[in-house]
């Protein structure tokens, strides 16, 4: 057995827990943020079959997107102390996805 963990953008969270109850699969969603934009995003503990772990990587890949953020970069001061920001584009995946091996389970 194996757990997926994907972190999936907030937009798309709703779509892709959708789409993986729609196909059986049991799902755990848990809020995150993003340690460099400090934005929320969503964290998907999915626990498969072997067998099954391609299917779900291949569902993520098809039901979140990647997309651009924009993050506020401070550039300078102005001569009375205001602060001056740049915007800095980021692109934001997808999915992040980590497999890991599940040593035991059980349900009580
Ligand atoms: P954040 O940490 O908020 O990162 C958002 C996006 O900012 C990243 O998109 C990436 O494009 C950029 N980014 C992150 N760290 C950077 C850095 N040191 N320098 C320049 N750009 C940087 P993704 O790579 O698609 O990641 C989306 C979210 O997935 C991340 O949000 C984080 O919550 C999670 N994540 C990504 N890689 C991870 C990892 N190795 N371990 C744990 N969580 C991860």
């Amino acid at each position: 057995m194996k757990l997926i963990v994907a972190t999936v953008q907030d937009q798309d969270s709703d779509y892709v827990v959708s789409k993986l109850t729609e196909k059986g699969y049991r799902v755990t969603q848990v809020g995150s943020t993003g340690g460099f934009l400090r934005q929320g995003n969503t964290t998907l503990l999915v626990g498969v079959d072997d067998r099954l772990v391609e299917p779900v990587i291949e569902l993520l890949t098809a039901s979140s997107q990647r997309r651009m953020r924009y993050m506020p970069m401070a550039t300078g001061t102005t001569p009375n102390g205001m602060t001056l920001y740049n915007y800095v584009e980021v692109e934001v995946g997808g999915a992040t996805i980590f497999v890991l091996d599940v040593e035991h389970f059980e349900q009580i």
